[in-house]
């Protein structure tokens, strides 16, 4: 068993800030954990615009509050987010996320986020080794 504390993660290794600000991921379970997912706190910061585009991640987001959108930049469709909503990236949907207030979300990644990943120009994040693995398992069902 693992346990830890979002007071020993804040100014550790494990929280990693957006260099643009937008936002700030504290990361409880990450790859060496051997859990198949990562799973994060992240805050997204009042008044900020962010730009995601997980090409080889799933993830999934979960409100416990603040409020915010998301716009899906293929359908154009706009989902108001607020504590309660979940959204799940499992088309490696490229989005805006907008927060109105700050938002803390609870969010996991499969393959997991190793450590101290930062979005690239495009908003994703670098492939896993075993990135091609886990996608083979999702497709097979
Ligand atoms: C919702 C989202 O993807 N925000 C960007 C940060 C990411 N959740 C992370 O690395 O914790």
């Amino acid at each position: 068993m693992i346990v830890r504390t979002l007071e020993e993660i804040i100014g550790s290794e494990r929280e990693v800030h957006a260099e643009n600000g937008n936002w700030v991921s504290r990361r409880f379970v990450l790859g060496d954990d051997a859990a198949g997912f990562s799973f994060h706190e992240t805050l997204i910061r009042a008044g900020t615009e962010t730009h995601i585009w997980y090409k080889h991640h799933i993830e999934a987001v979960y409100c416990v509050g603040g409020e915010g959108e998301i716009e899906d930049l293929k359908s154009g469709a706009v989902h108001p987010i607020k504590d309660g909503t979940l959204y799940l990236l499992n088309n490696h949907d490229e989005h805006l996320l907008r927060g109105f207030s700050e938002m803390r979300l609870i969010c996991a990644f499969n393959p997991p986020v190793t450590g101290r990943e930062h979005h690239d120009a495009d908003g994703a994040y670098a492939p896993h080794p075993q990135g091609a693995a886990w996608a083979a398992l999702r497709s097979a069902g």
